[in-house]
């Protein structure tokens, strides 16, 4: 049989592709191999899938990882941070898998999706601590252990904060103009803080929400849709931020426009996390309200595992201690903030 040109083609390029292949998957079995410790080294393995690197709290929460899981400590860390993107943590998870790692910890992007890859890794063995966000699984006994913030409270706590700034303050028609900012859709950081907020919010009839949009916990999009809003509304007395980087975003809108926040500004502005950039400015006066929310998880996380090292059992859900900042109180915890 002749070969045609096009089938000459056909050929360079599936041996091509087979050649690329095999390079491909020896590579990647090589990669697998030494990213592991040598056998003769007694460290416990963690593989830790960090859903991305979007915030001033995750990279906090990441150092937090890095500072406790290392060769000192006993343990050898394998870190892939997914870059926001859920099938790249579904994938790293995979890989922990079947480089048999002893733990995997991971922060999930969303709640839901896990059920497949949480169902190999219980079919493995191998325990999976949640951190931070939570998963929506129909089996719980697919982890062991969730650790993180409880944001439903951060949510009221923001509220109540602005239930008591408002009390004696008069608005020209009575109403409190609302904006907020949300962090990633259908993580449960944003679905916490917005449903804990909007509970105490409707318990006051003069609370007006008039938007509530997705700027997805970055500096970037934070600053992108407070200009929508300033651009949409001429009336906001409130912003709701639902972590600090949305903040820095929206304050560089808020400035570019002559608008001013906090204690001596027009608007009143309320964030979260509690990063030290952040609490500096709720010790200048122009964030009013900062509700911490806590990244240093590992001595947590590592303290279950020790326990489960030991055959003992742990508690399923495991919330981390935050306090409520404002000018009132910063100062006793700004000279010491890490991050
Ligand atoms: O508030 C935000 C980050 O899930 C608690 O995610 C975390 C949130 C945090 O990007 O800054």
């Amino acid at each position: 049989m002749r070969i045609t040109r096009k089938r000459h083609c056909l050929v360079a390029l599936v041996m091509t592709a087979a050649l690329l292949f095999t390079a491909c998957s020896s590579t990647g079995a090589e990669t697998e191999k030494s990213n592991m410790p040598p056998e003769d080294e007694d460290l416990t393995v963690i593989g830790v899938s960090q859903l991305g690197s979007e915030s001033m709290w995750r990279t906090a929460n990441t150092n937090s990882l890095r500072e406790t899981f290392n060769r000192d400590n006993g343990y050898f860390l394998l870190f892939d941070n997914a870059r926001q993107k859920q099938e790249n943590q579904i994938k790293a998870i995979r890989s922990f898998i079947s480089q048999r790692v002893d733990y995997i910890v991971f922060s999930p992007i969303v709640e839901d999706g896990w059920d497949t890859v949480l169902e190999e890794a219980k079919e493995a063995g191998i325990p999976v601590l949640i951190m931070d966000r939570k998963v929506d699984v129909a089996d719980d006994s697919l982890y062991t252990a969730w650790i993180g913030s409880d944001f439903e409270k951060e949510g009221e706590d923001a509220g109540r904060w602005l239930e008591d700034d408002l009390r004696g303050k008069k608005f020209n028609d009575d109403q409190v103009n609302i904006v907020v900012l949300q962090g990633t859709a259908n993580s449960t950081a944003m679905l916490g803080r917005t449903e804990g907020f909007n509970k105490i919010a409707s318990e006051h009839d003069n609370w007006n929400i008039l938007a509530c949009e997705d700027a997805d916990f970055t500096t970037a999009k934070g600053k992108e849709v407070m200009q929508e809003y300033i651009d949409r509304y001429d009336d906001i007395d409130v912003i709701v931020s639902q972590n600090d980087d949305m903040t820095f975003g929206a304050l560089e809108a808020l400035s570019e426009n002559g608008m001013t926040t906090g204690t001596g500004g027009n608007i009143t502005l309320i964030s979260f996390d509690g990063t030290k950039t952040a609490l500096e400015k709720v010790k200048s006066g122009v964030i009013n309200v900062d509700v911490e929310c806590n990244p240093i998880l590992a001595p947590d996380i590592e303290s279950i595992i020790s326990k489960l090292e030991n055959g003992q059992s742990v508690d399923k859900i495991n919330y981390v201690e935050e306090k409520v900042f404002t000018q009132k109180n910063v100062l006793s915890v700004l000279d010491d903030r890490k991050y």
